[in-house]
């Protein structure tokens, strides 16, 4: 896609490309996630002089070891208190922590629901592949009820945490909800969760297809690409929360970019209806979700918008780019005032 095309001249820039190829196996969702941020990092302009990454342990914890910034591997579960150390003596940089589920909401997870009291400044992106990757695949905290693990062969008996509860249980916190599939999607997902002034989580759907995708029935990483692509649906722009399978940016009942939709806050609703789980990888077993797929011509008209809107887009400045992702302004409004010729 053009957009993509354009950001891809620079953002290698940002990786150690001398260290490829990297440790994660062929066809781990972490490379994706690695190259989305940098991507974000080199529109946003951040680099090291005032971005730091901090990592936990675990696959997803690597990724510090391979971009172009001062970052911190933490022991296993810490990031979040090594985040706010920094955070607290550098309030000028930018903290970005990149941690697995495993990570962020098992060893991790004490931490994490205080720095979400606390609406701690940073930014957290969890490569949730709903397993603890590095050691082998044994169950997590994000791992499907029923899911075959390493660690519970006769399937997971325990119920996942919600992380989507979790983080929208401050009433000032950005819970985002994306996967590896929906690349463009996510990049927007980590820029506005960057930008966020206050404690931001961008849950990213990932595939473990080593550790966890074969032994629940998927033959290759593509196919549970596909799988993320055939399940996963936008949630509406000004949603207040997300629908299983559904991936979105939900902010804040008083943000504008709610539209004005302003529902009790999450920490007041009932705990079991305030917001579903954001939705989880089924083993190839279970019953496909039920949503009425789009025709072959809906699926047509949305890939022609879709096309057509990032070649517009491609023509912007990149803080323009900016703008528009953020809905400060239209991109037809973006083109006029930025004297961009549409045709
Ligand atoms: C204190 C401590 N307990 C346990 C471990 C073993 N350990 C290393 S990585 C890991 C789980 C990793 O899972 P996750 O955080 O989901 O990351 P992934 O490998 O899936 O990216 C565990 C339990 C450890 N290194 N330190
Ligand atoms: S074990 Fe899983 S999470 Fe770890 S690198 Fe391999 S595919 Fe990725
Ligand atoms: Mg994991």
């Amino acid at each position: 896609m053009p957009e993509q095309a354009m950001a891809e001249m620079t953002y290698k820039d940002r990786l150690k490309v001398d260290l490829f190829p990297t440790i994660w196996c062929p066809g781990c969702g972490i490379g994706t996630i690695m190259m989305q941020l940098a991507m974000t990092l080199d529109e946003l302009g951040l680099d090291e002089r005032n971005t730091i990454i901090v990592t936990g342990i675990g696959c997803t914890g690597r990724m510090g070891g391979y971009l172009k910034h001062e970052a911190v591997y933490t022991l296993h579960g810490r990031t979040l208190p090594v985040a706010e150390a920094i955070k607290t003596v550098r309030p000028e940089m930018n903290v970005i922590v990149v941690a697995g589920d495993g990570d962020t909401a098992s060893i991790g997870g004490n931490h994490l629901v205080h720095s979400i009291r606390r609406n701690a400044p940073v930014t957290v992106l969890c490569n949730n592949n709903e397993i603890y990757g590095l050691t082998g695949g044994q169950t997590g905290p994000t791992t499907p009820t029923g899911t075959k693990t390493l660690s519970s062969p006769a399937g997971n008996p325990n119920t996942p945490i919600n992380l989507q509860a979790i983080v929208r249980s401050s009433p000032h916190a950005l819970y985002a909800k994306t996967t590896v599939y929906h690349q463009i999607h996510m990049r927007n997902a980590i820029r506005e969760a960057i930008e966020w002034p206050g404690f931001s989580f961008v849950d990213i759907t990932s595939q473990c297809i080593e550790n966890n995708g074969r032994r629940i029935g998927f033959d290759s990483a593509n196919d549970m690409l596909t799988f993320f692509r055939k399940t996963y649906k936008r949630a509406p722009k000004d949603a207040d929360h997300l629908a299983p399978f559904e991936i979105g940016i939900v902010y804040p009942a008083d943000h504008p970019s709610r539209n004005g939709h302003v529902s009790a806050p999450a920490a007041t609703a009932a705990p079991d209806t305030q917001v579903e789980p954001a939705g989880s990888i089924p083993s190839r077993t279970d019953p496909e979700p039920k949503a009425a797929p789009p025709t072959d011509d809906e699926k047509a008209r949305r890939r022609a918008e879709s096309v057509a809107r990032a070649a517009l887009m491609a023509k912007l400045p990149a803080d323009m780019k900016l703008r528009v992702a953020r809905r400060e302004i239209s991109l037809e409004d973006a083109m006029r005032e930025a004297g961009v010729d549409p045709e």
